[in-house]
């Protein structure tokens, strides 16, 4: 038998949107949820692909998640928007915190969305590019669960902490780029230890504080930082922008409000959105176009863009659809009614 299965993008959408409606998750949160989902696996990003489905149904189950929580935008201050999420999952309160946000961006050059009681499992990419296409910069950054030590140190303290910036282009998709500042995601590590694979050595220590290729050991233990000091100077901005300043939990936090259910982390997000024609009036276009020349000289070598892999997935993926294990395919069949 096939160890992988195929799927077409519609039916990526369709089984997700069953599984969360059948996990009981309400019609609204069900279409925001799938829709991020079926972005990732559509770009073959597959640490928050398909197989993230698992978690946001173990996490409804675990009585954790409110399922049909409806977010309240609140226009708190001339370029600061609030999304209460009232413990439900984020994309829904993204989805509608974002037209408040793009139209505070347009009359103040810069505005910020805070997010606050959501859980959050997905990656920040959609959520940037999405900004961006109304023609604004934007940047999100966001904790998690307390998995990461800090650089010289042994001992969680940092969640995976993601931040994700969108540049629009006049010629083509944004430039994107998203990524933990954790030395990985730990879906990634989760991912290894579904598929009994080793991790690279400089992802983890197990729980002793010894490198560890172990992917069992290495979610026990801690993970590690990118960049050592310097993605842990990242990771602890990102604690300190998405936790305290607008009123939410750290990783640390969300971990101890976890109480060991190990479901998805529960924090806050900051998304920040600036519009180059408040910026640069009538000279937007050409300090625009002297961006392309940078981009230029990167790929002009033989370099490539962050996303680029992930524009090219996106075209392979529409053109032939996806494929995914089928331990997961079946472990999602099982979550759907008989
Ligand atoms: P990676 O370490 O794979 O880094 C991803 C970023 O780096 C992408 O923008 C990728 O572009 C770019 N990139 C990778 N290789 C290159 C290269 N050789 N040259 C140029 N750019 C490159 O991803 P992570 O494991 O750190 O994160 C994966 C996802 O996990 C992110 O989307 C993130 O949002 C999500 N996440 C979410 C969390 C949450 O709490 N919600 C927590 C942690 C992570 P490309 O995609 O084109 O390869
Ligand atoms: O992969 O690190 C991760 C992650 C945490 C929350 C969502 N994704």
């Amino acid at each position: 038998m096939s160890e992988e299965v195929s799927l077409s993008l519609d039916e990526v959408r369709r089984i997700s949107t069953d599984v969360l409606k059948a996990g009981g998750l309400s019609q609204e949160h069900a279409e925001a949820i799938a829709g991020v989902i079926y972005a990732g696996q559509r770009d073959e990003c597959h640490s928050h692909g398909m197989y993230r489905l698992l978690g946001c149904v173990r996490s409804v189950k675990e009585g954790k998640v409110n399922p049909s929580a409806l977010p309240d935008v609140v226009d708190h201050a001339p370029a600061i928007v609030r999304v209460n999420a009232h413990y439900g999952f984020s994309p829904l309160a993204f989805a509608r915190g974002r037209p408040l946000l793009v139209e505070k961006a347009r009359r103040t050059g810069l505005a910020a969305m805070a997010i606050n009681n959501c859980y959050h499992f997905s990656a920040l990419w959609p959520e940037v590019e999405a900004i961006c296409a109304d023609g604004l910069v934007a940047l999100a950054m966001t904790p998690s669960h307390s998995w990461v030590a800090p650089a010289g140190g042994k001992k969680p303290v940092f969640g995976t902490n993601p931040i994700a910036f969108a540049w629009p282009r006049p010629d083509g998709p944004p430039f994107v780029f998203d990524f933990a500042t954790s030395a990985i995601a730990r879906g990634e590590i989760e991912l290894h230890r579904r598929a009994g694979k080793p991790i690279p050595t400089g992802w983890a220590i197990d729980s002793e504080g010894n490198p560890t290729n172990d992917a069992t050991a290495a979610l026990a233990g801690a993970m590690l930082t990118f960049g050592g000091h310097k993605g842990s100077a990242l990771s602890a901005m990102i604690e300190l922008m998405a936790g305290p300043l607008i009123g939410d939990m750290t990783s640390a936090e969300s971990m101890a409000f976890d109480g060991g259910v190990g479901a998805a982390p529960c924090h806050g997000e900051l998304i920040l959105a600036f519009d180059p024609n408040v910026f640069l009036g009538a000279d937007a276009a050409q300090h625009v176009a002297r961006a392309e020349k940078m981009f230029d000289a990167i790929v002009g070598q033989g370099a490539r863009l962050p996303s680029q892999r992930r524009y090219e997935a996106r075209e392979r993926s529409k053109a032939n659809g996806v494929r995914i294990p089928r331990a997961l395919y079946d472990d999602l069949q099982a979550l759907l009614p008989r």
